[in-house]
């Protein structure tokens, strides 16, 4: 091929690529370990768009000692010849032009994995430099690019014995604030492309460590589900596997004794964490399904309670993985399917195949059934309770509950409400407070673990009946912000273990039930003082080890005589000393409640709450050790 016609193609071919490098963040996501993993991922969605075609059975992944990495398949390789068009082989088009992936060479439609399809080229152009090696025909390939270009031709080096590609880049430290690889992160995306991919086995070798893992599942979603429901599983998952259209459609749903549900969908491999068309197909599924088959069985009497969405989404376990051409990715984070035709295809083959399960498991079916209208009555009867709470809510000041020490402001902006450990620190907190606009809650002894407890149960719960009516705003789907009779509510527990507990469970109710409350910014942590410090008259509040070393440290040099008194809760204090050193707005510190929700969806802070508080006792013992020693500052 003669270069003369090259110069025009390749301008256009690198302003492709430098507009990569200018903005890296519009198309791995960010030049952090976000960005930095989602390399390898684009890499291995490709030779994983080969395993879709049928043509690639192993995916090995090694990442080198100074984190470049290589991804090997055994598919059909990269085209070599060369594409009329553009004059250049294959290869070099695949990794030169943006969305060139698969766009060419292929006949009738591909389905294409890759985060958002950006193609193997964003690869090249964020790396320092990247080799490729294709056997295809008979013969190996390799050619060689930096920084996105081309710096080597493709060069026939030898025979081949088998077909497949290899690719090896060194992420580019000019674009790139993190280069060290995360091998858990690498580790779960690929265990999660194996249960995706029954069949296909992915390695992964990390040098640095010489630790080496394998990948594959070749019981599928239903392998999945069944991890998921280790325990309490209630019959067999049920697998759906059909196409229809064009589209295939897999799925593997099982039941558990448990409460809370767990529904994963895919669309070509990639996690819709937002949901979208395929998920509202799924769960009408589901909801008719479940209803036609108690009507028919007679579970169900007509003019009785419907079981809606939500009861047959308690202990609920399901994955539902779509593959189909031409996915429209919608939402914050293009997560969310938008082909509006996907909900009735889903619909119908889920439905089918329900019902299918249905007339062929009687004995799961009937246990299914019965467990949906155990929760379609506790649901009933949550509504009823709700309505209880509400209406007593409606009243006067005099259904207000009994142990609340209100305030005499009627203007919530300006006032406060401590929620207290114990009575006896209830009440110094009483006597202590400015009771203009400070409002005082004692709750006896740990209140209900909300995350291990049904809503019906919830609100039978005396302390927590308490609470809502308190704080005014209603809870859940009703919960109303404007409502609200305090601005800032501070919880105040005692600084040991039993207070760190309360706390927690405390923050659970909040966090699952008023979460606005908290991502206002309206739920507060008193900061009661650990030590006293008494030097003669003089009165040294300290607030850590540190504080207290630091006045301890400055008293001797002075050469004062002091005491140290350790406060063991709240209650040693008295009025005033618990005003001066936690309640007065003047003096005193408080830890602003936050939701760190930088993973975008707040799916992290959900699962520290399963961890912490969930039925599961190793996670949380795990989780305990693991951040004992950093926790310092409470921030969920
Ligand atoms: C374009 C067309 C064909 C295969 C591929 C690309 C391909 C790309 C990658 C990236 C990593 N591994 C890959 N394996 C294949 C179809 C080739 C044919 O028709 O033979």
């Amino acid at each position: 091929m003669a270069d003369t016609n090259y110069d025009a193609q390749q301008i256009q071919v690198l302003e492709g690529l430098e507009g990569v490098r200018k903005r890296p963040g519009m198309y791995v996501g960010s030049t952090g370990s976000r960005g930095l993993h989602h390399l390898v991922f684009e890499v291995v969605d490709n030779s994983v768009d080969e395993a879709l075609a049928g043509f690639c059975h192993q995916i090995d992944v090694v990442i080198h000692k100074e984190n470049s990495v290589t991804v090997t398949d055994d598919g059909r390789g990269i085209p070599v010849d060369v594409v009329p068009k553009v004059g250049k082989p294959g290869v070099e088009v695949v990794m030169t032009m943006l969305h060139a992936g698969g766009k060419f060479g292929g006949g009738g439609y591909k389905i294409s994995g890759g985060l958002h399809g950006v193609g193997v080229s964003v690869v090249n152009a964020l790396s320092e430099w990247l080799e490729v090696e294709v056997h295809r025909d008979g013969k190996r390939y390799t050619q060689r690019f930096e920084r996105g270009q081309r710096a080597s031709p493709l060069r026939e080096a030898g025979k081949a014995t088998r077909t497949g590609t290899t690719v090896t880049f060194q992420p580019d430290s000019e674009i790139f604030v993190e280069l060290e690889y995360d091998v858990k992160i690498v580790a779960e995306r690929l265990d999660e492309l194996a249960y995706l991919n029954s069949g296909l086995v992915l390695t992964l070798l990390d040098e640095r460590t010489g630790e080496k893992q394998e990948f594959a599942h070749k019981g599928g979603l239903v392998e999945l589900v069944r991890a998921q429901n280790k325990k309490g599983a209630l019959g067999d998952p049920i697998s759906v596997h059909r196409v229809r259209d064009g589209v295939e459609v897999d799925a593997a749903i099982q039941y558990n004794t448990g409460y809370l549900e767990h529904v994963f969908t895919y669309v070509n491999t990639i996690n819709t964490t937002e949901g979208g068309t395929h998920l509202v197909g799924f769960r009408s599924a589901l909801t008719r399904s479940i209803n036609d088959y108690a009507r028919r069985q007679g579970l169900l009497k007509n003019g009785d309670l419907t079981l809606q969405g939500e009861d047959v989404r308690e202990g609920l376990t399901a994955v539902l993985s779509l593959k189909l051409p031409e996915p429209q990715f919608e939402g914050q984070t293009k997560t969310k399917l938008g082909n509006p035709e996907v909900k009735g295809l889903v619909e119908s083959v889920v439905g089918e195949e329900l019902a299918e399960y249905f007339e062929t498991h009687p004995g799961d079916g009937k246990k299914i059934v019965a467990k949906v209208i155990q929760a379609a009555r506790a649901r009933e009867a949550a509504r009823q309770a709700r309505d209880l709470v509400r209406r007593k809510n409606a009243l006067d000041i005099s259904t207000l509950p009994g142990k609340l020490a209100d305030c005499a402001e009627k203007d919530p902006t300006k006032c406060e409400i401590f929620v207290v450990e114990g009575e006896s620190a209830g009440g110094s907190a009483k006597a202590g407070r400015d009771r203009q606009f400070q409002a005082i809650l004692p709750i006896q002894g740990k209140i209900l673990n909300v995350e291990k407890a049904r809503q019906d149960k919830m609100l039978g719960h005396e302390e927590i009946r308490a609470l809502i009516t308190a704080l005014g705003t209603g809870i859940d789907k009703e919960f109303n912000i404007d409502k609200r009779r305090y601005d800032r509510v501070i919880l105040m527990a005692d600084a040991d273990v039993d207070g760190a507990h309360i706390r927690t469970l405390l923050l659970t109710f909040l966090y699952r039930y008023m979460p606005e409350l908290i991502e206002r910014g309206k739920v507060y942590i008193a900061q009661p003082p650990l030590y006293l410090i008494k030097a003669g008259k003089k009165h040294h509040y300290a607030y850590s080890d540190g504080e207290r070393d630091e006045v301890t440290a400055d008293l001797a040099k002075h050469n004062t005589a002091y005491e140290v008194q350790r406060y063991k809760g709240l209650a040693e204090m008295n009025p005033a000393q618990l005003w001066e050193t936690t309640m007065n707005p003047a003096q005193r510190t408080l830890l602003q409640v936050e939701l760190d929700r930088s993973d975008g969806n707040g799916a992290e802070v959900d699962e520290l709450f399963k961890t912490l508080m969930g039925d599961e006792v190793e996670p949380r013992r795990q989780f305990i050790q693991k951040y004992a020693k950093e926790v310092r500052n409470l921030d969920i």
